[in-house]
């Protein structure tokens, strides 16, 4: 029996298309400034709350786990005090994005392209907002950024956040792709447990936020994508399918 074709790469967003994390800092201390709040995530700190997937889980987490007055608000009004702030955060994260303080890190780019031209398809599985994708590829790709990508899922359409693999579940649905025949592209541990629980092969590049994680499970781990090829991914591809 022939081994299973590689179809399909499947990229998460923030820390492995691009760099994006001290912008999506600096936005959410923007918001808490603008709405009055004394708190402050610094790099040591946000690099721990990192490990809540997801900007309104964040900041749940951090209000529920350190400010113990959150006990006193009702429901509907922490979701809306969080959805407020989350909302400020966001435009502040786009409006970083479109004066170019995020950049596609090296030979994403290249590899997007190439896999197109070779007739691969290609998708997002992030746990990011929509409109924070938009505003990287635009800027990082062009307007023409999303007929690279055949299918995109995103926190909009996909509430369970990573290490949950509900994004990843659903990317492989709509590409209608057994996960044999694809590989996955994550950059933290919560990302590669998402998409090993959806039985994806997973290619890691760790970055500052993430390099301190436990990859174990990663198919392979690369300082970046530089200089790999299609020809690499098929390469290993094949390979982990004998494992
Ligand atoms: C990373 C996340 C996101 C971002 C912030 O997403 O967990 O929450 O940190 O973006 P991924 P939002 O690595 O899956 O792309 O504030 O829009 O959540
Ligand atoms: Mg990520």
């Amino acid at each position: 029996m022939t081994s299973p074709r590689l179809r399909a790469l499947i990229f998460d967003v923030d820390g492995t298309l691009a760099n994006t994390e001290h912008a999506h800092r600096a936005a959410f201390n923007e918001a808490f400034a603008e709405a009055g709040l004394d708190w402050h995530w610094d790099v040591p700190l946000y690099t721990r709350l990192l490990e809540v997937s997801g900007g309104k889980e964040r900041i749940t987490h951090y209000w529920r786990e350190t400010r113990g007055d959150i006990r006193a608000i009702d429901a509907g009004a922490l979701a809306d005090t969080v959805q407020h702030i989350h909302d400020h955060k966001t435009a502040g994260y786009e409006r970083r994005v479109q004066e170019g303080s995020v950049q596609l890190r090296p030979g994403v780019l290249k590899l997007i392209e190439s896999a197109f031209n070779e007739g691969l398809h290609l998708a997002i599985a992030t746990t990011t907002s929509p409109v924070n994708i938009v505003a990287l590829l635009r800027s990082a790709i062009g307007p023409a950024w999303s007929s690279y990508f055949q299918v995109i899922e995103d926190a909009s359409t996909a509430p369970h956040k990573k290490p949950h693999p509900q994004v990843y579940l659903q990317t492989l649905q709509r590409l209608r792709l057994p996960p044999a025949e694809c590989l996955a592209f994550e950059d933290s541990a919560n990302g590669l447990k998402a998409a090993r629980a959806a039985r994806l092969a997973t290619v890691v590049t760790p970055n500052a936020f993430t390099a301190h994680h436990d990859f174990a499970g990663a198919l392979r781990i690369l300082p970046s994508l530089q200089g790999t090829t299609i020809a690499d991914l098929r390469s290993w591809h094949a390979a982990a399918q004998t494992q």
